[in-house]
């Protein structure tokens, strides 16, 4: 392929090189702030790490696709490439970790991963799997009510498609004709259980059975997923209603740093998807495209490396949390 062919296919989708570097650099710094997480988690210093390690490309892509702090988007706890994109900073990843008082997403007492943000329309998800569906559907409902064309992107693992939340939402988004886009990042296991116990039939062909379309995509190839997900705000723009996106990927790291995924998964399997890398795949369309060399990547890489250790160092130093704040804003004040 020479470089005028490889580039037809983001010009095609209307974006442009500097698009496609920033989205390049976002991935790569998502995944050096998740490295570095459990590089704190194994100090002893991070009680607890979730990764987004393997699902950058379906994230980072997706998320291109909104307005933020216009849009609203309810996260779950693997969607560290999507809050970046949104505008929340490797600072504010690390100080959700180690619990400081500084930290934007809940002051500290809430675990890693669960994403807030009023200034950039991201809202809390509760722990239990599969809650911010309605909630999400909900606030679909408040766009149509007011007749703007705000959209919703709620997002889960292939497991939260077994919750009748779930199914609630996906039927009443499909009756009003909502503009929520859902997002399924399948990663193939839900802790150690594999798709195969956990899903019946298709994921994506579920959409039909509540009217409206739903779309198997390959989650490790960036420009497919923006494509699939440009389409889908699209028509939730529009007034067009719903749309169900299945983004096929793979989870590299553990469950958690909790877990022990030697102990229902093959290194083989865990090696052969490694080779199907996001970030790897799309820095040889760049390459092919004619717009990363040894020396751009240098650069960027060199880029993300400093921020990350800046903002973590930052994080160390930052005062934790403290104790009596711990039932603040849970319960009215009288
Ligand atoms: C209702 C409920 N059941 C069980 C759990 C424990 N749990 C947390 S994450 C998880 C796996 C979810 O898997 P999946 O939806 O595929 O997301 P992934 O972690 O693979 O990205 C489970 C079972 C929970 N938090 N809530
Ligand atoms: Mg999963």
């Amino acid at each position: 392929m020479d470089v005028k062919e490889a580039r037809a296919r983001h010009e095609e989708l209307g974006l442009g090189d500097d698009d496609l570097l920033r989205m390049y650099e976002t991935m790569l710094l998502a995944r050096r702030v998740d490295e570095r997480m459990w590089i704190l988690n194994r100090q002893g210093k991070a009680a607890f790490v979730i990764s987004c390690q393997g699902h950058e490309g379906v994230q980072v892509a997706a998320a291109y696709n909104l307005r933020p702090g216009y849009d609203y988007v309810y996260p779950y706890y693997r969607d560290f490439g999507i809050t970046t994109v949104l505008g929340q900073t490797p600072r504010d990843h690390f100080l959700s970790l180690l619990a400081r008082k500084e930290d934007p997403n809940s002051g500290g007492r809430q675990m890693p991963g669960h994403f807030s943000s009023r200034k950039l329309n991201i809202v809390t998800s509760s722990a239990p799997v599969g809650v911010q569906y309605p909630q999400a559907t909900g606030t679909a409902l408040a766009f149509k009510v007011r007749g703007e064309d705000g959209v919703v992107l709620v997002t889960g693992g292939e497991a939260s498609t077994s919750q009748g939340d779930w199914h609630e939402a996906m039927n009443f988004a499909g009756i009003h004709d909502l503009p929520v886009i859902f997002l399924i990042e399948n990663n193939v296991y839900a802790i150690s259980v594999p798709e195969n116990l956990q899903v019946a039939g298709s994921i994506a062909g579920r959409a039909a059975g509540y009217g409206f379309p739903g779309h198997e995509v390959d989650g490790n190839d960036v420009l497919a997923v923006y494509e699939t997900v440009k389409e889908a705000v699209g028509r939730a723009r529009r007034g067009e209603g719903p749309t169900l996106v299945e983004a096929r990927t793979y989870r590299l790291t553990a469950h958690s740093s909790d877990d022990d995924d030697r102990r229902y998964r093959e290194r083989d399997e865990v090696e052969n998807w490694r080779k199907k890398d996001p970030i790897v795949r799309y820095e040889h369309y760049l390459e092919e495209a004619g717009l990363l060399d040894e020396e751009t990547k240098e650069e960027i890489e060199e880029r993300v490396r400093e921020q990350v250790a800046e903002a973590s160092d930052y994080a160390e130093q930052a005062p934790l949390a403290d104790p009596e704040e711990a039932l603040g804003r849970v319960y009215a004040e009288v």
